[in-house]
């Protein structure tokens, strides 16, 4: 009788596993095969190349003459391989920006490259451009400049014909194409073929945007179209690189215009989207989006690119990295190496899955089927999901990883053919016998990555809290990236506060302040310390698990400012601290068509033999002194002859650190004085300034 219960069991069950269940119904909206093409993409790359890289400008005013657009060493496939080697997907170009000049020889406007020397006006930059990235394997974008300061036409319908007759030429002549970006900046001044006057459109209604993207779904239906809210692909909201953690692919599209007021809300997209729109993150690798030579040393560093990478690609957007290629017509080197950093880092972050394969256990499965079983998300293949029974959305996913393991990063992804729905989700690890939360997040999507402190755990458990219907999710990878040993940052304050910050959670900083090495038998850093000496403050950060230590940064640091003070007609507190603040991204700048001209009060008379001049490192109407003057006395006033004066020369091109020598002066007021901006009617500005003592 047992026997036979058991029987009829197993038979039960048998039939139960082989029935088909049905999937979970879709929750609405869901990508199109374009937007699921595009979504696997993830990291390509914008060149900002045109006009504006030979007048070092970031908004042409479309009266340049095609003479100036130059390259000497124009090489489209040097582009593509830097791209191609950071792991990017693809390139979209500037092929005509708001100056109105097209990089290809449009057969509608003078107005381009057929008109440049370059290559005696026989070249095709967008043709050079596709055919490279053919060659490398990646995909090919357009960006096409809706505004255009050059035509005489903008404004009227006359020119809507011109913009799409342009369109038309760049799907059609150039290969498949991926993306095409119509940017929100619309209107304004311009030179408008000499009518040198203000001309402003109507945003919802001038483009007539439905029947331009009817040419693109006509000549390239894969292409996805960026543009403020899409259709396609939508925009972050934001140029500087991060995506919100709440970020739905959905939005209420309707409710947007290129140009529309309620931009801030594409950063989080909406829970009751009606359409699929994800959202892009477009950065530069650089301060600006053109070349300037005087961002130079502004290349982002290898933790801030980082941090741009995780708070895009992690955070359920893709990213649109921007190289501002050079007046060589080549990516920069410093931006080369930089994105190859990042690539390196990446790769190493995402080198071994160790959920891979592992024992993973669901409080639910879906009709018990095994079609929806729990090892679906951790077995190297996206088509199939986990998911669980219809009404049944509080769940949980145990991975068991046999023992105890380091990890520090969490990747998790929905199957999002049938929708994003997860709204609220808790990632646990067992430790001490118990289930010990470690972060609490929002939404998941197309791909959530969470940089975790180090954790030691035999058993990561993933909690769905809340969810729009059951969670469907395709993948888990679990990772122990290597620490990112950086070298450390230190920063004294005004006041002799000394800050030493590595890059990477979990390290140990040791210094020095006697010159020596530092080395793990040097002092432990264990937070800021007050050190008000004249000397060299040495760090590292170091890996206590690989053993692995960061480069040495050194700082010689002059006598501390504690009792330095402003003098005479400055009083600005705020704005005077900011040049003594040792941060340099702080600065004080002189009202427009002044100098600056500061007494500083050193609060005793000590001997001097020279300073440091560190001009606004801000990107608009930098503050940069371009020729100067300093004094020195031992009481205010009757200045006499400067003990310095003369020009900083370049520092319009590069404003890094100026360091001044002269011969050794006793006093204890000094007057700066600012002669003439570096940019003709610019700003006089400091970031930091201070002095070298014998
Ligand atoms: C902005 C433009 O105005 C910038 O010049 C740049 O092209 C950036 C990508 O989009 O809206």
């Amino acid at each position: 009788m047992r026997k036979n219960l058991l029987l009829i069991n197993l038979l039960v069950s048998l039939l139960i596993s082989c029935k088909s269940v049905p999937p979970p119904e879709p929750v609405l909206p869901l990508p199109s095969e374009r937007q699921l093409a595009w979504h696997e993409l993830e990291f390509y790359a914008f060149i900002h190349f045109n006009m504006n890289t030979f007048t070092n400008m970031e908004w042409g005013y479309g009266s340049e003459s095609p003479v100036l657009f130059n390259p000497t060493e124009l090489d489209t496939r040097q582009w593509a391989r830097i791209c191609k080697e950071a792991g990017m997907k693809g390139i979209i170009l500037t092929a005509k920006h708001h100056d109105g000049f097209c990089l290809w020889p449009s057969e509608y406007t003078e107005h381009s490259v057929k008109n440049s020397p370059w290559k005696s006006g026989e070249g095709d930059v967008v043709k050079e451009l596709a055919d490279a990235c053919k060659e490398y394997g990646l995909k090919f974008g357009i960006y096409l400049s809706p505004w255009d300061r050059n035509h005489p036409d903008y404004g009227k319908p006359e020119y809507l014909t011109y913009f799409r007759n342009q369109l038309r030429e760049l799907l059609t002549n150039y290969g498949e194409v991926f993306e095409v970006w119509f940017d929100g900046a619309n209107g304004g001044t311009g030179w408008y073929g000499g009518a040198d006057e203000e001309r402003r459109i109507d945003r919802q209604s001038y483009y007539d945007w439905e029947n331009t993207y009817e040419i693109v779904r006509e000549l390239q239906p894969m292409a996805c179209l960026f543009s403020d809210a899409g259709p396609d692909v939508r925009w972050v909201g934001n140029e500087e690189g991060w995506a919100m953690p709440t970020n739905w692919a959905p939005i209420r599209r309707d409710e947007f215009y290129p140009g529309s007021p309620n931009y801030k809300e594409l950063r989080t997209g909406h829970e009751d989207g009606t359409h699929w729109v994800p959202a892009e993150v477009d950065v530069s690798i650089r301060p600006g989006w053109y070349y300037h030579p005087s961002e130079d040393h502004q290349v982002k560093t290898l933790p801030h690119l980082l941090n741009i990478y995780y708070n895009s690609i992690g955070k359920n957007a893709s990213l649109l990295l921007n190289f501002p290629v050079d007046t060589r017509g080549l990516i920069h080197e410093k931006d080369a190496e930089q994105v190859l950093k990042l690539a390196e880092v990446i790769r190493a972050d995402f080198a071994e899955n160790l959920a891979f394969g592992k024992k993973i256990v669901a409080s639910n499965t879906r009709g018990d089927a095994k079609k929806y079983k729990a090892s679906n998300v951790n077995d190297d293949n996206r088509d199939t999901y986990w998911s669980t029974d219809d009404g049944v959305i509080e769940s949980t996913l145990e991975i068991d990883f046999g023992n105890d393991i380091l990890l520090n990063r969490f990747l998790v992804q929905e199957d999002i053919r049938l929708g994003q729905r997860v709204k609220r989700f808790r990632l646990e690890a067992f430790r001490d016998n118990n289930w010990n939360i470690i972060a609490e997040e929002t939404t998941i999507g197309r791909k959530r990555i969470l940089r975790l402190p180090d954790i030691e755990t035999s058993r990561l458990r993933l909690v769905i809290l809340d969810a729009k219907a059951s969670p469907v999710i395709s993948n888990i990878e679990v990772y122990k990236a290597p620490k990112v040993l950086e070298m450390p940052v230190i920063n004294r304050s005004k006041d002799g506060l000394v800050t030493i910050t590595a890059f990477d959670d979990d390290l140990d900083i040791y210094y020095t302040i006697d010159g020596s090495k530092p080395s793990t038998e040097s002092n432990l850093y264990q937070g800021s310390f007050e050190w008000k000496e004249k000397g060299v403050v040495k760090a590292i950060a170091l890996d206590r698990i690989s053993g692995n230590r960061s480069p040495e940064a050194e700082v010689n640091l002059d006598i501390v400012k504690e009792k330095w003070k402003i003098i005479g007609e400055h009083q600005h507190e705020k704005e005077t601290g900011y040049i003594f603040d040792g941060l340099p991204g702080t600065s004080w700048n002189s009202e427009a068509n002044t100098h600056l001209d500061i007494i500083i009060d050193l609060g005793e008379q000590m001997n001097l033999s020279g300073f440091s001049y560190l001009p606004d490192q801000g990107r608009w109407n930098q503050g940069i002194i371009g020729s100067y003057e300093l004094y020195l006395n031992t009481t205010p006033g009757n200045w006499g002859k400067p003990v310095s004066k003369g020009e900083f020369s370049n520092i319009r091109n590069s404003p890094v650190l100026q360091i001044k020598r002269f011969n050794s002066i006793k006093g204890r007021f000094l007057r700066f004085k600012a002669i003439s901006p570096a940019i003709e009617n610019g700003h006089t500005g400091i970031a930091e300034f201070d002095i070298i003592t014998d």
